[in-house]
């Protein structure tokens, strides 16, 4: 039976030894209440490292033994690796630039390698337990590189990866000297998901322009496989968190503290300790706030905890000491024997004592400057089980999405913060009550375990589309079937398209002139006299006769405008008119000069206007609206756009393959027929093709050929083997005439 393994840095557990002995508590994370009814389920796992740096080998094989009866299993690192892999890449390299804080990212080759070498380490550990069909989904920025790491051994394994943070503008993204290789990482899962669509939209943006894959509704084709990306916003244990605010335990906390407090309203504000979270910001805009206020003075609270981070790392210390000084300053300036206008804890607290602090705050303050999604604001929202209270939320964070019933605030705009805290402050109860309760709605229904169903259905479901729109390989077992139906055939027809499929694309289309191999082949392909080779491209048919017209072939050029049959010259099929071009001429003039770098090319009866030289997105934004533009023009007359690989080409509507390829397909007998394609414009044959025909497309993207080969490399190979099966009747140098 496949089984689920799930993957993170940290395992749901916290291990901590005290005098000696080893003690487990589990963690309270909303990850691990997620997955909780999972992972603990049947042979199913969480592999992650336990929290601890456990060097010594008995002690090893005493934690793997205690944790193994709660499904999960440890991946031991030492310290040098957690200070290079987690402290290091992680937590100063990758931290900072996804947060947009790119300014304190340390670029360090040896992080890197041990980053490399940890993600290594997971994936050994995995590859320990896995069987090839199972199902992994990894967590997160610090096992980027895992994803690919495990598909390369386990080619047909279901592997889902989520990132719990941002993913940067392809503009700071692109800053990091490892960028390709962590977006290879990535793209070795079947999904990707994130927080938000703007986090999706980033990935892809940095995909296609980083290592050049396009994308259509999220999904992404590599070649050889295609991936999804999509955004799925994650949730809280909702009934959780409204269950221990109902309890009696909390209720008398919340009297306790709400006495101790003193004042009528308490602003809450709770966080780890990090730059991203905007902590001192957020004391800035209260010290303006009672400045600006002075009725609030002896009546309002900031009741603000700070959760121990990172202390390691020398940016968190020196952020420790920037919000410990603000406190003591702000305090210092306007506390009076009755009151602290702060109240700052800097540790970590239980659940129920957090759940009391957000009963009784008539406002959370929730400014992070970049947040993948931020939790601790639904949460405020799920306690409050009166549904008075206000949610401050900055824009920044991925739940504003969401809960668009906050105040809504941009966390540099410390005027906006103080008279949102002033509007919140002052905020009828009634008023408070239809945001809240709309926000609750939300939460309810996309709770954790929505999340959590939501991205596994997603997971089977690309698992199915894949399969949809795959062709299969053509193996041996295939070869054999269709090299017995050449030879039994005494008619054979073979098309063959040209860029692609017969050769490599270049730089510069005038650099893929055939090469003696391919010339030999062609020659004896068409040597044999039951062969008739057909030649198909885009390409001009002076260029098609430069290269191939001396040889005894077929030659389609231009999408079928012009025809060749071997022994005579060229014709065209249809007596096109062209009076069209003037017009339309004109308008990709309009796009050439908007758009730097774009040229038209006139080919006999088509127009292309090209972007591959225009910069990044500009292009693909302008091919856009060219194509809406004329495809608008063309509703009434017989033109047709083509939205190609960097061009948009315009061409008389009853010009395509198909319809070349049909002729011959109406002239000549055909026992036998092979089809060989590569892009959009080849499926046209395809679909001309007669049902008992051999279909093939190079690349394994979506087609409705029956068989793909890996490249023109493998076209030409497996077309020798076919030549070769009849040499003995026919030299290879035997020439035909029409
Ligand atoms: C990352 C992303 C994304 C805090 N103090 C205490 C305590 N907490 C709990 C909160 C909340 C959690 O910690 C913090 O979650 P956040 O979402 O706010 O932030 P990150 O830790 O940075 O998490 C974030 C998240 O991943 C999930 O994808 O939302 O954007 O940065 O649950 O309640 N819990 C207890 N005592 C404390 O003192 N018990």
């Amino acid at each position: 039976m496949a089984k689920l393994i799930i993957v993170s840095n940290r395992l749901p557990v916290k291990l901590q030894e005290k005098d000696g002995k080893l003690t487990y508590s589990p963690s309270e994370g909303g990850l691990a209440t997620g997955l909780g009814s999972i992972y603990k389920k049947k042979d199913n796992l969480w592999i992650g490292w336990p929290g601890m740096v456990i060097e010594e080998v008995d002690k090893q094989e005493k934690v793997i033994e205690d944790i193994r009866k709660d499904n999960m299993y440890p991946v031991f690192l030492t310290e040098q690796e957690v200070k290079e892999f987690y402290e290091g890449f992680s937590n100063e390299t990758l931290w900072p630039t996804f947060h947009y804080f790119s300014q304190y990212a340390i670029y360090e080759q040896n992080l890197w390698e041990t980053y490399v070498e940890v993600n290594q380490k997971y994936c050994d550990e995995i590859l320990k337990h896995a069987s090839p069909n199972d199902t992994i989904w990894v967590h997160d920025y610090q096992l980027l590189l895992l994803p690919s790491m495990l598909r390369e051994k386990l080619p047909d394994a279901t592997i889902g990866f989520f990132q719990h943070i941002p993913f940067p503008s392809y503009e700071v993204f692109r800053l990091l000297p490892w960028r390709k290789e962590l977006l290879e990482g990535m793209l070795g899962a079947d999904l990707v998901g994130f927080h938000t669509y703007d986090d999706m939209r980033h990935f892809l943006s940095s995909v296609n322009r980083l290592i050049g894959y396009g994308g259509m509704h999220g999904w992404i084709n590599t070649g050889s496989r295609s991936l999804l990306v999509d955004s799925f916003p994650m949730g809280i244990d909702y009934e959780k968190y409204s269950e221990v605010a109902a309890s009696a335990e909390v209720l008398k906390l919340e009297e306790q503290y709400r006495k101790n407090v003193g004042t009528e309203n308490i602003i809450i504000s709770i966080d780890r300790l990090d730059y991203s979270k905007g902590i001192p910001q957020r004391l800035q805009a209260f010290e303006l706030f009672l400045e600006r206020y002075p009725e609030f003075h002896g009546k309002v609270t900031l009741v603000m905890l700070v959760v121990p981070s990172r202390d390691a790392v020398e940016k968190y210390k020196e952020l420790k000491e920037e919000v410990d000084e603000l406190v003591g300053r702000i305090n210092g300036k306007y506390s009076d024997i009755n009151w602290n206008p702060i109240q700052y804890f800097y540790r970590s607290l239980p659940l129920e004592v957090l759940s009391a602090f957000y009963r009784m705050a008539n406002v959370a303050l929730v400014t992070p400057m970049r947040d993948g999604m931020n939790l601790v604001c639904k949460e405020y929202v799920a306690s409050k089980l009166d549904q008075k209270g206000v949610l401050i939320l900055s824009e920044m964070a991925g739940a504003s999405k969401e809960l668009s019933d906050a105040l809504l605030i941009n966390p540099n705009d410390i005027n906006k913060i103080v008279e949102a805290m002033y509007e919140a402050l002052t905020m009828p109860e009634e008023e408070q009550k239809v945001h809240m309760a709309n926000m609750q709605d939300t939460l309810k229904r996309y709770n954790i375990h929505h999340w959590v169903s939501l991205f596994m259905d997603r997971l089977s479901y690309v698992k199915i589309k894949q399969m949809s729109l795959e062709t299969s390989y053509l193996d041996d077992a295939t070869f054999q079937e269709m090299s017995d139906s050449y030879e039994l055939a005494s008619s054979r027809l073979i098309f063959l398209e040209y860029d692609g499929a017969l050769t490599n694309y270049k730089a510069k289309p005038l650099m893929a002139r055939p090469d003696e191999d391919l010339l030999e082949l062609l020659e004896s392909l068409s040597a044999n006299p039951k062969n008739r080779v057909v030649v198909i491209s885009s390409r001009e048919k002076a260029n098609m006769e430069d290269w191939l017209g001396h040889l005894s072939l077929d030659i389609v050029a231009e999408h079928g405008v012009w025809l060749k049959q071997r022994g005579s010259g060229w014709k065209t099929m249809m007596s096109l008119m062209d009076d069209w071009k003037s017009d339309i001429r004109l308008i990709l003039e309009l796009y050439v000069d908007r758009t730097p770098g774009s040229f038209i090319e006139e080919k006999e009866y088509s127009l292309v206007w090209h972007y591959r030289r225009v910069e990044t997105g500009l292009g693909e934004l302008r091919a856009r609206e060219l194509v809406n533009h004329l495809n608008f023009l063309a509703t009434n007359s017989n033109l047709q756009v083509l939205d190609g690989q960097m061009a948009v080409e315009i061409k008389a509507q009853e010009v395509n393959k198909g319809k070349a390829t049909s002729h011959w397909l109406n002239m000549y007998p055909h026992e036998f027929v092979l089809a060989i394609g590569d892009d959009w414009g080849d499926e046209e044959i395809f679909k001309a093709m007669p049902r008992n025909a051999y279909t093939i497309k190079t690349g394994n993207s979506y087609s409705i050929a029956k068989y793909h080969l890996d490249g023109p490399g493998e076209v030409r190979d497996m077309l020798t083997r076919l030549v070769k099966q009849e040499t003995k009747e026919f030299p290879p140098n035997a020439k035909m005439t029409g």
